[in-house]
């Protein structure tokens, strides 16, 4: 699998006139890293989603039809996932049209596998996810998303995830893991019972001990997964410093870890968790953040590299100023509610503004292996014009840019950004006698 781009054959000068073009197919060709995800590589059976029915009870459609359809969020959890399919395809598609953000991706989903959108019911799309062959159509909807590694989100405490891990499966190389650390940070007494059944019991405490059990439990998981990064997603009231468990557990467990096994730390600030809790997984909200708690982590921790993103739009110039401030924060993204092209457009304009190449534009956050198809595709078409604007400015100021550069370019945002924040070969991991390991970790230890 080739991680680089090819340079283009010859370095194009290039004006006003044709700028845009070859900024919007540099951008379209480029094979990206998508380095957040929710998507499980193939070993992960019981967890891996792709067809139809995954595609429309993904919970962005499911707050939508519930909302439009005037549906009971109890009346639509009880039905069977093709009930409730059909039931999103008749409110969103049919009896609407499809002009939300991620009614759209169906549709550009759709046409990118030859399906029919307009069809009144789903018995095409059945026909042809029915017939395909789960290894190809894996390898098919990577190749024309043009993505050649996937980020798992892979979760320590999940129950249906951490026997794959312990069975030390070769796990198919295009898919690398992230240890997300929520249960840990957030939630101290969920987290109590998997601690202990990994030998490392704690109390209700945040105390020394817990503290140097919490360390074994994830230095444990580091070795099993191999991950590129550890990660959080915390609440918009999210400050530092702070004299909490969570404030604890950062400062004295996940920051020593990210620093001795040269991994960064992934913070995605700015969720409310559960405002709707009828919703389940669609009832998350959002809330304004304070990046003064990003100033003073990035300033108290020179030696640890800090991914950030923000999830409230209103944080997304402070985070910019912010990165200006300390090199070793890596805005990246345009995460959840903020995936829509307006907000793309805006934030990605306001980031090349003030930070030239120096930020990672976006990450998928699919769910179902085909949304690869339509946020990828959307992604580059909001990026490229926002480069190509740029170009334009650099052009009208009086430099030409070249095709060469704009490939530098985007490469850099794309790929290069993120693979100088997590290598994929780290040097080292210290191993502990009884932790698994993955057969694509980088240590053969
Ligand atoms: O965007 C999403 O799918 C959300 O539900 C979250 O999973 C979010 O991306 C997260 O990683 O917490
Ligand atoms: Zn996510």
């Amino acid at each position: 699998m080739s991680e680089t781009v090819d340079l283009p054959p010859s370095d194009a000068v290039l004006g006003l006139a044709d700028v845009r073009v070859h900024t919007t197919r540099i951008v379209a060709e480029m094979r990206v890293i998508d380095m957040h995800t929710h998507l499980f590589a193939p070993q992960f059976d019981q967890l891996t989603r792709w067809g139809i029915d995954d595609l429309l009870t993904y919970h962005y459609l499911v707050a939508e039809a519930i909302r439009s359809g005037n549906v009971r969020p109890e009346q639509f959890q009880a039905l069977p996932k093709a009930s409730q399919a059909d039931l999103v395809w008749q409110t969103l598609f049919v009896r609407n049209t499809p002009l939300s953000e991620a009614t759209r991706g169906v549709i550009t989903v759709l046409t990118a596998l030859g399906l029919d959108p307009m069809r009144r019911d789903l018995r095409e799309a059945r026909d042809f996810f029915h017939a395909a062959q789960p290894a190809e159509h894996l390898a098919w909807v990577l190749a024309r998303a043009r993505v050649d590694q996937v980020v798992m989100t892979n979760d320590p405490f999940d129950a249906r995830e951490t026997p794959v891990w312990r069975q030390r499966l070769a796990i198919d190389a295009r898919f690398r893991a992230a240890l997300r650390l929520d249960t840990l940070l957030n939630d101290w007494e969920a987290a109590r019972p998997a601690l202990e059944e990994a030998g490392h019991a704690v109390g209700r405490e945040v105390d020394d001990q817990a503290i140097i059990r919490a360390r074994r439990f994830i230095d444990d998981w580091i070795v099993r997964m191999n991950p590129l990064y550890l990660a959080v997603s915390l609440p918009a009231e999210f400050a530092w410093p702070a004299e909490n468990p969570r404030a604890r557990l950062i400062r004295d467990v996940v920051l020593p870890a990210c620093r001795e096994h040269r991994l960064p730390f992934a913070m995605m600030i700015g969720v409310r968790r559960g405002v709707n809790p009828a919703l389940r997984d669609a009832g998350d909200a959002l809330g304004r953040a304070d990046v003064t708690a990003i100033h003073h982590i990035c300033r108290e921790h020179p030696d640890n590299r800090f991914l950030v993103t923000m999830l409230s739009r209103e944080n997304q110039h402070e985070l910019c100023v912010a990165a200006r401030k300390f090199s070793n924060l890596m805005p990246f993204g345009c995460w959840w509610f903020l995936n829509n092209p307006s907000i793309v457009s805006e934030i990605t304009r306001e980031r090349l503004e003030l930070l030239g190449t120096t930020f990672i534009p976006q990450h998928s956050d699919a769910r179902v292996l085909e949304q690869l198809l339509y946020k990828w595709a959307h992604a580059r078409r909001d990026v490229a014009d926002a480069l190509a604007e740029q170009y334009t400015r650099v052009i009208d100021a009086g430099r030409p840019v070249t095709t060469r550069e704009i490939t530098r370019d985007a490469r850099r945002l794309f790929v290069d950004n993120f693979r100088q924040w997590a290598p994929p070969d780290r040097a080292t991991v210290p191993a502990r006698p009884d932790a698994g390991v993955a057969a694509n970790r980088a240590d053969p230890r």
